[in-house]
C-alpha cells in the first residue's frame, strides 16, 4: 500500500483516523475504535430521519460527479412493492485514483457499517460491493470483513435485534474501466457485458434487475457512520459551504511523498504539495490534474484554486475523484495526452460511434505528432474530433476522453507546434514511430 498521510494541520483525521492502527481492518480492533457505534445510533432513528440527516450534512458523492447523497437516497420510491438495492461502486479505475482501495484495505468495516446504515435508510435488504477485479488483495480483505460482520450479527437476519435483515455480496469485476460507469456496472453485475444504459431512467428508479437502486462510491458510503455519530453540523464544519466534509486526495507524480492525504474539501494544490513533502528536487510544476485523467489539466497558475466541486469547475476543470497527478517541467504534456488517450481508446466500450472511432483516430493523430510526422492542421483535427465526441457520446467516458487533449492544447499548444515544426525532437523514433 502506498504511504498514508493525514493533513493533521488542516483537519483532524476522520475517514483515515484508523488507517495507521495495526489490524484496524479486523472487526475486533474496529469495534475497539468506535466501530459499529454509528450503526447502533442509526438504529435509534427512523429511515426517513437518517435520509434527512444525510441531506442536512450536505454529503456529496465521492465518485466524481458530486451528486447530493441524501437527495439520491430520497429518490428511492417507497411502498412500490419492489425490492430496493444498494450497489457500492468500488471499481476504482480512473487513472491516478487511489483512495477507495486503500480505504478498503485499511478500514473495510467502515464501508460495511456505512452499507448497513444506508440499506436501513433506503429500506434495502440486499447490497452488492462491485470491486475492480485486479485488486485481489482488496477483494479478499472486504470478503473477510463481510464474513466477520456476519459472524458477529451485524449482517444477516435480525441485525442487533432490530428486526432488520441484510445480505451483502462481494462481486469482483473483470477489469473494464467502463464498469465504473454506474449503469454499465449494473449490467455487469447482472451478468451481461458491461455497457452503459440510457439515462434516464436513473438507477434510483430502474437499477439492478430494474428495481430502485442506490449506487454510491466507497468513500461516500464510508462517510455515513461518521455523519451519524458526529451530526450534520459537525460534518459541515469541514470543507466549504457547498462542498462540505473531509475528502481523501490521492497525490501521485513529481512530489516527494505520494499517497493519500485527507483534508477538508477546498484544500489547494499548494497545500497538498506541501503536505506531500514538496516537489521532487529539480522539478518545477508544469501541469496537473485535480481529479484523474478525465478532468482537464490545470497549470502552475492554478496552485491556489480551492479543490472543491465549485472551485475546480470555476478554474475550468472538475474535482472528479480528487486524484491529483503532478507533472513537472521534465514531463511532456503532449505525451501525457497521448498516454491518456490510448487508455480511453482501449477502454472505450464500443457502443457509440463518436467515442469508439474518435478515440482511435485521436491516438493515431497524437502518435503521428509525437513521431515528428505531424502536419499543421493536426492540432485543429484533434480539436475538431474532440468537439465531435464531447457532448455527443453515450456516456461520460467520451467527455472524459477529450479532456486531456483539449486542456493540453489550451495551455501547451506550442509544445504540439514544436513537434510538428521539428523544433522538438520526435518522441517516437525507429520502430516505435510506426503505428501498429
Ligand atoms: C436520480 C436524477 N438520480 C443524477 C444520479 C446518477 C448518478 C449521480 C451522478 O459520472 C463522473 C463522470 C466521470 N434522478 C439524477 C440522478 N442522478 N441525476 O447522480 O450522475 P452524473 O450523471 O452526473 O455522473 P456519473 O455518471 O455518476 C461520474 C467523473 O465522474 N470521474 C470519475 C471517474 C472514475 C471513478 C472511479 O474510478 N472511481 O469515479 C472523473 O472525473 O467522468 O463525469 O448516480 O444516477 N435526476
Ligand atoms: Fe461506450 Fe465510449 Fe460510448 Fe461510453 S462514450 S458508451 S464508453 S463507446
Amino acid at each position: 500500500m502506498s504511504a498514508i498521510s493525514v493533513a493533521q494541520d488542516v483537519l483532524t483525521p476522520v475517514l483515515t483516523k484508523r488507517w495507521l492502527t495495526s489490524d484496524a481492518w479486523t472487526i475486533d480492533t474496529y469495534e475497539l475504535l468506535d466501530g459499529y457505534r454509528g450503526l447502533r445510533k442509526a438504529f435509534t432513528a427512523t429511515p426517513d430521519e437518517l435520509i434527512q440527516l444525510v441531506k442536512d450534512s450536505g454529503l456529496r458523492g465521492r465518485g466524481g460527479a458530486g451528486f447530493p447523497t441524501g437527495l439520491k437516497w430520497s429518490f428511492i420510491p417507497q411502498g412500490d412493492g419492489k425490492p430496493h438495492y444498494l450497489v457500492v461502486n468500488a471499481d476504482e479505475g480512473e487513472p491516478g485514483t487511489c483512495k477507495d482501495v486503500p480505504l478498503m484495505m485499511a478500514d473495510p468495516h467502515s464501508l460495511i457499517e456505512g452499507i448497513i446504515i444506508t440499506c436501513y435508510a433506503i429500506r434495502s435488504n440486499f447490497a452488492a460491493i462491485y470491486i475492480r477485479g485486479e485488486v485481489v488483495h482488496a477483494i479478499r480483505r472486504v470478503q473477510n470483513a463481510v464474513r466477520e460482520a456476519y459472524a458477529k450479527g451485524y449482517l444477516g437476519k435480525n441485525i442487533l435485534g432490530k428486526g432488520f435483515d441484510l445480505d451483502v455480496v462481494v462481486h469482483a469485476g473483470a477489469g473494464a474501466y467502463i464498469c465504473g460507469e454506474e449503469t454499465a456496472l449494473l449490467d455487469s453485475l447482472e451478468g451481461y457485458r458491461g455497457q452503459p444504459r440510457l439515462k434516464p431512467p436513473f438507477p434510483a428508479t430502474n437499477g439492478l434487475y430494474s428495481s430502485p437502486t442506490v449506487v454510491n462510491n466507497v468513500e461516500t458510503i464510508a462517510s455515513v457512520p461518521f455523519i451519524v455519530l458526529g451530526g450534520a453540523d459537525w460534518w459541515k464544519s469541514m470543507g466549504t459551504e457547498k462542498s462540505p466534509g473531509p475528502k481523501i486526495y490521492s497525490i501521485s507524480g513529481r512530489v516527494n511523498r505520494p499517497g493519500q492525504y485527507e483534508c477538508g474539501l477546498g484544500t489547494t494544490l499548494r497545500q497538498l504539495i506541501e503536505l506531500a513533502g514538496g516537489m521532487k528536487e529539480g522539478h518545477q510544476l508544469k501541469f496537473w490534474t485535480p481529479g484523474g485523467s478525465s478532468t482537464p489539466m490545470l497549470t502552475a497558475e492554478h496552485l491556489d484554486v480551492p479543490l472543491d466541486f465549485e472551485g475546480a469547475a470555476a478554474a475550468g476543470s472538475m474535482l472528479g475523484t480528487t486524484a491529483v497527478m503532478v507533472f513537472s517541467d521534465q514531463d511532456d504534456p503532449v505525451y501525457a495526452a497521448y498516454r491518456f488517450t490510448e487508455f480511453y481508446a482501449h477502454e472505450s466500450c464500443g457502443k457509440c460511434t463518436p467515442c469508439r472511432e474518435g478515440t482511435y483516430w485521436m491516438v493515431r493523430t497524437l502518435h503521428r505528432i509525437l513521431a515528428g510526422q505531424g502536419v499543421d492542421k493536426d492540432v485543429d483535427t484533434l480539436l475538431d474530433t474532440s468537439d465531435n465526441i464531447f457532448g455527443r457520446s453515450f456516456c461520460a467516458l467520451g467527455d472524459g476522453a477529450v479532456s486531456p487533449i483539449i486542456s493540453s492544447i489550451k495551455y501547451f499548444e506550442q509544445d504540439y507546434r514544436d513537434y510538428i515544426s521539428g523544433v522538438k525532437a520526435p518522441f517516437f523514433t525507429g520502430a516505435a514511430a510506426e503505428l501498429a
